[in-house]
């Protein structure tokens, strides 16, 4: 079993860890699941979760194994206050994303039940401005019957050229951890 720990909460990003490691960077919406996503994944109840979206305000880091980070991401679209807020958040990400690093792994978390939103286009976008390894985790999918997960596979390769089942789109349950599998072994190749 791996050891997971808390590293930090960084809400400046003069204070990220000294210590250099491969980086799971967990994106998305809020409310999409992207703390659950690390709950089920290292089963061990360590990111703050809730059903009310903007739960994680900071970037947290937590170390697996002493061998990489799982780092989680505010939400996007999380706007009480609209427009300001989301320009604020793509600057905090555009620099989070541009500072000097060891490799990363952007897991980009979107609901399977939805279309992806105009956020994940811009994230999407901004994302494809990096030389990092960005591959869609469709989540929630206990929340689908099976037509509607045929569906949601389908729909969702229009949502970026090349995406390709177990490649760099992995479905994924965090009620279930259906799907942990694919993305374990994603994970293993990425931090060898
Ligand atoms: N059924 C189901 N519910 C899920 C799943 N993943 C997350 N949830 C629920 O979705 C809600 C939001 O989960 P969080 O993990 O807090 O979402 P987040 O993306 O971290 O949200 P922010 O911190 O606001 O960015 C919670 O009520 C979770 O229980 C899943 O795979 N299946
Ligand atoms: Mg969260």
């Amino acid at each position: 079993m791996e050891k997971v720990n808390f590293v930090k909460s960084v809400f400046d990003l003069n204070s990220l860890p000294k210590l250099i490691l491969p980086e799971v960077i967990l994106a998305g919406r809020s409310n999409v699941g992207k703390s659950t996503f690390i709950n089920s994944f290292v089963k061990k109840k360590i990111a703050m979760t809730s059903s009310t979206p903007g739960k994680t305000r900071s970037i947290n880091y937590y170390i697996v194994s002493e061998r990489y980070y799982i780092v989680d991401l505010p939400g996007f679209g999380y706007s009480k206050a609209g427009k300001e807020i989301t320009e604020k958040w793509k600057d905090l990400l555009k620099n989070f994303f541009t500072h000097e690093r060891g490799k990363r792994l952007i897991l980009h978390i979107i609901d399977s039940r939805h279309e992806p939103t105009i956020l994940d286009e811009v994230f999407r976008d901004l994302a494809d401005n990096f030389n990092y390894k960005y591959v869609v985790v469709l989540n929630k999918t206990d929340k689908l019957r099976r037509g509607e997960y045929t569906n949601a596979l389908r729909n969702i390769v229009k949502f970026k050229e090349g995406l390709e089942l177990n490649r760099n789109l992995f479905p994924y349950s965090s009620l279930t951890s259906d799907g942990k599998r694919g993305i374990a072994s994603l994970i293993k190749e990425f931090i060898k």
